[in-house]
């Protein structure tokens, strides 16, 4: 791990031309770069002097010269995000003048900063602990603002309260048992054991409650990926242009006409819902057809959700029964499309679930196939504040440890084993329960979490 003596630099915000541009610097030396390239209209002025949490005007200068007209702002240790001295230089906005900015204070002494570096030392500094650290990142990337009231929530410390809550539990428990085996002559009397087997069982329903939110979790930070399925010239490219909201992809009689593979995210009622419109999962056509096909293929198979759109206008064909048998086992919703036509389509007896009228042209129906595409992925209404603490993935891994040890825990304990052993595995249930929070990080795991950000976050 890197030195917390250093002063860090970086560019905050996204490269490329913008109004503003903001270069953030972090450490002990802060204060100290800021004074060697900073340069206040009354000289004397100078930002170590400042009282903290101020913003002041002046011009960066690098060897003699102006390199930009800044507002400077100087928020003192331990009042910032890092816990560290902070100073953020807000410059003009194109690629050159936040570049030259970086550069001064890079010449006078601080080091560019890793990609995630201003959040690991807010977590190594004790002002986030690892939960909270990740929702930085979530904030960062909430496609839908469903997802980033679950961020900010994570990041306010939802997640991470329940995580002391199950952790705290656990230990207590653990205290008992360590305290019968230091008197190894006293039995454990049977209502203590019955009492330590409810706590150890409380424990388990605590961690299924936060497991289940694992999918749900999953579905808000990274959204979920829906293909829309088909013979030709049903209407797949016009009814994703409608969730879109826009045109999007190419509409055309012309059947075939969708040769490549259309991945786009849309908002449906909150969640992120990344629609995949297929080339048709035909055999035949030329090569860049068979290309298209092969792709489609392979982003139907990773598809979570199905939309298998039908022509109402025509009769069924064996293409479409085709694809009902292939989807009959995913989750899938069936979209009657071209109900402003005349219409022909009879579905077979016994087909599941009811399909989804709509005019892909007008947009008619497309609101009811949003709520149909919410109840499939989610199971009823989204309500922001009936929302719980979200786990993700690494989050999920370590609960299902801490679950696996906690049982084992249980079964020692019931079958007599000596308390040793119901000890230890109780010990490996609160380190994973601890790693969530990152109270049992490794400095790998610390690593891999933070490289995933952005530099100057
Ligand atoms: N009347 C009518 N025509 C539609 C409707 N949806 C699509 N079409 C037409 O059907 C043709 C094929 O549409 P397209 O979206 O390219 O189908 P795809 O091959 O499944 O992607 C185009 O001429 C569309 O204008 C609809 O709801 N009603
Ligand atoms: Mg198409």
């Amino acid at each position: 791990m890197r030195s917390l003596e250093e002063t860090i630099a970086a560019i905050a915000t996204p490269l490329g031309e913008g109004g503003l541009a903001v270069i953030r610097l972090s450490g002990p030396g802060a204060l100290a770069v800021a004074d060697a390239c900073f340069v206040a209209p009354r000289k004397r002025d100078k930002p170590s002097s400042a009282a903290t949490h101020t913003v002041h005007y002046g011009r960066i200068m690098l060897q003699g010269r102006v390199v930009d007209e800044v507002l400077l702002t100087v928020m003192r240790a331990p009042r910032t995000f890092t816990r560290e001295d902070v100073v953020e230089i807000s410059c003009h906005g194109g690629m050159v003048a936040a570049k030259a900015v970086l550069d001064a204070v890079l010449t006078h002494g601080a080091r560019l900063a890793e990609p995630g570096e201003f959040t690991q030392r807010a977590f190594l500094n004790g002002r986030l602990d690892l939960a909270q650290a990740e929702a930085v990142a979530d904030v960062i990337h909430a496609r839908t603002e469903l997802a980033l009231v679950v961020a900010n929530e994570q990041l306010a410390g939802k997640l991470s309260r329940r995580i002391s809550e199950l952790r705290d539990g656990l230990m207590t428990t653990l205290a008992h048992i360590e305290a019968h085996i230091d008197f190894p002559e006293e039995d454990i009397a049977p209502d203590t054991r019955e009492a330590l087997l409810g706590r150890l069982d409380d424990g388990l329903r605590f961690m299924d409650e936060l497991l289940r939110t694992a999918d749900e979790g999953r579905i808000l930070r990274r959204g979920i990926r829906a293909a829309i399925v088909g013979r030709p010239n049903v209407g797949k490219s016009s009814l994703l242009n409608q969730l879109l909201g826009h045109e999007r992809a190419i509409v055309s009689p012309v059947p075939g006409t969708t040769r490549d593979t259309i991945e786009e995210t849309a908002n449906i009622r909150g969640l992120p819902v990344v629609f995949i419109d297929t080339a048709g999962l035909r055999d035949a056509g030329d090569a860049i057809e068979q290309e298209g096909i092969r792709r489609s293929h392979e982003s139907v198979a990773r598809a979570e959700l199905i939309l298998h759109v039908l022509d109402g206008s025509e009769t069924l064909t064996d293409e479409d029964r085709r694809y009902l048998d292939r989807f009959a086992g995913k989750k899938r919703i069936l979209v009657r499309n071209k109900v402003d036509q005349p219409q022909q389509l009879e579905l077979p007896d016994g087909i599941t679930p009811k399909p989804v009228a709509v005019c892909a042209l007008s947009g008619q129906g497309v609101e009811a196939l949003k709520d149909a595409i919410r109840d499939m992925v989610w199971g009823g209404e989204i309500r922001a504040e009936m929302l719980p603490a979200m786990i993700n993935a690494r989050h999920q891994d370590a609960l299902r440890r801490a679950r696996v040890a906690t049982e084992r825990c249980l079964t020692a304990l019931r079958e007599n084993l000596t308390l040793e052993l119901v000890a230890a595995d109780l010990r490996i249930a609160v380190n994973a329960v601890g790693e969530v929070v990152g109270q049992t990080a490794t400095e790998d795991l610390l690593d891999r979490i933070f490289s995933q950000f952005c530099i100057g976050k």
